[in-house]
C-alpha cells in the first residue's frame, strides 16, 4: 500500500491530475472527431477483439504526451502489448513495481466505437508503486470527464460524485459485459447472468469496462461485473469507485489490486449479496 503520506500529486511543480485530465480530453476529442472515419479494422484474439487505427494514434497521441511531462515515468497502454490474457498479465508484472506508472486504454470500447455505438471512453490511470492514485475516465460522446484523486474523493466536472443508495439487489441496476473468449469465460458469464437477472430490476452490457465504472461512481449503477478484463480497462475505474465511496473486488471478494482481472463493483450495500449469487452460479471465473 503506498503510504498516505508521502504520496505526491504532481512533480516539478506539474500536477498529475490536470496532464491526465488534459491528455484524456484531447485524445477523447480527436477519437470522437473520428468516429465512422476509421480505414484499418484489425483483430487481436478473435473476430469479438478488434483495433483501429484510431486506438493506435490515440494511444501514441496519449504516450507522447504523457512522457513528455513526465519522462521517467512508466508506461503500460493496451495498444503497446501483444494481445491475449498470459501476454497482458505479463505486461503488467514487468512493470508493475515502477514507482509512477500510467495504465492506459486509448479506447474502451472499441467495438462500441467500430459500429458507432456511442459509448467508448479514453481511461487513464497513474499508479504510485502499485497502487492507483490518479483515475480519469473521459467519455467524448457526452462530455463527461470522471476524476478521482486518491483520498480526495471522485468528480464528475467538479461535483462530488456519490454511489447509489440502493440497499439490495432487487432495487438494483446492474451492468455487466460479455467477455470475448467463447470457451470458458462467456459461458461462465452467462451463468452469471441467468442467475443474476432474476434478482435485480436489470442489466445492461454497456460495452466499456471504464464507464460502467464511472457509472457505478456516479450512481447511474449500483453495480457491474465481469471477468477476463485487462488492468487499463480498470485502473482508472477502480478509484472513481473507491473514492465516490463504493467497493471493488475480485469476484471472490478479495481486495482489489492492479492484476484482478474478474471484477465485481458496487456501492458497497450489495456487494456481498452480488458476490454470493455469482459464487453460488459458479460464475466468478475464479
Ligand atoms: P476494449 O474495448 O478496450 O477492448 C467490454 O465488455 C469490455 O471488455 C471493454 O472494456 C473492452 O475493452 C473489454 N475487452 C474487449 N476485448 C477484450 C479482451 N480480448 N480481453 C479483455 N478485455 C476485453
Ligand atoms: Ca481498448
Amino acid at each position: 500500500m503506498a503510504d498516505q503520506v508521502n504520496v505526491h500529486f504532481s512533480s516539478s511543480g506539474k500536477s498529475f491530475t490536470a496532464v491526465a485530465i488534459n491528455t484524456a480530453s484531447k485524445a477523447g476529442e480527436w477519437i470522437k472527431s473520428k468516429l465512422g472515419a476509421y480505414t484499418t479494422l484489425d483483430v487481436k484474439t478473435s473476430h469479438h477483439d478488434l483495433v483501429t487505427e484510431i486506438d493506435r494514434g490515440s494511444e501514441t497521441m496519449i504516450k507522447n504526451l504523457i512522457l513528455t511531462h513526465f519522462p521517467d515515468h512508466s508506461f503500460l497502454g493496451e495498444e503497446g502489448v501483444v494481445p491475449g490474457p498470459m501476454a497482458s498479465a505479463k505486461a503488467l508484472a514487468d512493470v508493475q513495481d515502477a514507482e509512477y506508472l500510467w495504465i492506459v486504454d486509448p479506447i474502451d470500447g472499441t467495438t462500441n466505437y467500430v459500429h458507432s455505438y456511442p459509448f467508448y471512453s479514453v481511461s487513464i490511470a497513474l499508479a504510485y508503486k502499485g497502487e492507483v492514485i490518479v483515475g480519469v475516465v473521459y467519455d467524448p460522446s457526452r462530455d463527461e470527464l470522471f476524476v478521482a484523486e486518491k483520498g480526495k474523493g471522485a468528480y464528475l466536472h467538479g461535483k462530488k460524485m456519490h454511489i447509489s443508495p440502493d440497499a439490495t439487489l432487487s432495487q438494483s441496476l446492474l451492468a455487466t459485459g460479455f467477455p470475448t473468449d467463447q470457451a470458458i469465460a462467456l459461458p461462465t458469464n452467462m451463468r452469471g447472468l441467468q442467475a443474476v437477472a432474476p434478482k435485480v430490476r436489470n442489466v445492461r452490457n454497456g460495452g466499456s469496462a471504464a464507464l460502467h465504472l464511472a457509472y457505478v461512481a456516479a450512481g447511474r449503477l449500483s453495480g457491474y461485473w465481469e471477468i477476463n478484463l485487462n488492468s487499463w480497462d480498470l485502473a482508472a475505474g477502480s478509484l472513481l469507485v473507491e473514492e465516490s465511496g463504493g467497493q471493488i473486488t475480485d469476484t471472490r471478494n478479495h481486495p482489489y489490486n492492479l492484476a484482478v482481472r474478474n471484477i465485481v463493483a458496487t456501492n458497497g450495500y450489495i456487494h456481498q449479496e452480488l458476490v454470493d449469487v455469482l459464487d453460488q452460479a459458479d460464475a466468478t471465473g475464479l
